[in-house]
């Protein structure tokens, strides 16, 4: 391990090799290109190609996959992620804004940020990580998708990929809720958004303050949807772990789930986290890039 917790460079490996070549990664951070050759974007040597064979052979292995992904795999959608330099919260502290306290000290505040992040979101379009990930559970059929991300990018690469069939194989267990859509504070009572954009909108069953329908930092996880990931966790042989920090629970705790189960975990992330040490095969690049050389035949 190097002094920033990333993995060794390969045995062998030049000092070039160190600073460029352990890395599975595109040139560009924002959607990748389809039409650059496969073989073009693994700046490789031999460790890095094994590794992906080794991860190869998990997959075409395992009997039933399910994959859990964070804000790393929207990143090449344009999305911010939370924790990287740049992310989402470099100028918020998430424990102070993101949590039921803040929402009802200063909802104006909340609210704000959250409609900001709407219109971000709705600009960007699914990349080649989450439509990789949608064709391999169309054909799959199970487990599935569990998603901590609140953008809405693995349904629409879902419903994209799926074409005229049904997409349901590929559409993800939204853990921490939908950035688009609104639910009530007082009775839950879901809505779509309506046009009151400076407005703090009110329940029309009810009168409660409306907020955005997402799992701040404190609530419960909706018990129903959490009991699904798990259970998908419980009977995959294998866990696919895409750019995440898995710093935040009950989501991180996934993976030892299929790990408990005696499955293993494939990591794709650009960086090593937590899940790392546990990882049967770490894969070191962007998501857009890995899962297509990951998953496709
Ligand atoms: C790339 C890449 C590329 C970049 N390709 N990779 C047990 C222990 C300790 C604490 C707790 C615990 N159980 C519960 C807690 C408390 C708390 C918690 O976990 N705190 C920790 C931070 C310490 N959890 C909760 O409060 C949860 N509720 C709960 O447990 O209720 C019961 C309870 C209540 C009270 C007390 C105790 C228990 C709720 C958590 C809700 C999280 N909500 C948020 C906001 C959602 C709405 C919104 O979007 O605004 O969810 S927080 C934020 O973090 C968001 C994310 O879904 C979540 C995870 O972040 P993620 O996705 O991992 O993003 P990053 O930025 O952290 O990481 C990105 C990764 O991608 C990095 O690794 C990069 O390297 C990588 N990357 N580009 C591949 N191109
Ligand atoms: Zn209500």
């Amino acid at each position: 391990m190097s002094s920033r917790g990333e993995p060794s460079p390969p045995a062998g490996a030049t000092p070039q090799d160190r600073r460029t070549s352990w890395r599975i990664t595109s040139t560009c951070r924002v959607a990748c290109s389809t039409s650059r050759r496969r073989d073009d974007r693994i700046h490789g040597v031999a460790q890095p190609g094994r590794e992906l064979a080794r991860a190869r052979e998990l997959v075409a292995g395992a009997t039933r996959a399910v994959a859990l992904t964070g804000a790393g795999i929207s990143a090449e959608s344009g999305v911010p992620t939370f924790r990287d330099a740049g992310g989402l919260w470099h100028n918020y502290r998430p424990e102070e804004l993101a949590t039921v306290g803040a929402f009802e000290r200063d909802p104006r505040t909340v609210w704000e940020w959250y409609r900001w992040r709407r219109g971000f979101v709705a600009d960007c379009d699914p990349n080649e990580g989450h439509r990789a990930l949608a064709r391999f559970f169309l054909e799959r059929g199970e487990a599935g998708i569990v998603t901590q991300n609140v953008d809405g990018l693995h349904t629409r690469a879902a419903r994209e990929e799926a074409g005229d069939g049904p997409p349901d194989a590929a559409l993800p267990v939204e853990i921490h809720g939908a950035i688009a859509r609104d639910r009530c504070n007082r009775c839950g009572l879901r809505a779509e958004p309506g046009p009151e954009e400076d407005s703090l909108p009110r329940c029309e069953a009810c009168g409660g303050m409306r907020r955005p329908d997402v799992v701040l930092f404190g609530e419960m996880l909706d018990p129903e949807l959490l009991e699904r990931a798990q259970s998908m966790a419980a009977r995959a042989d294998l866990c696919l772990v895409i750019g995440t920090s898995a710093v935040v629970y009950p989501a991180a705790g996934i993976p030892m789930t299929t790990l408990s189960a005696g499955g293993s975990i494939i990591e794709v992330n650009t960086e090593a986290t937590g899940l790392t040490g546990v990882a049967a095969v770490a894969l070191r690049g962007e998501a857009g890039v890995v899962l297509p050389l990951l998953l496709e035949p």
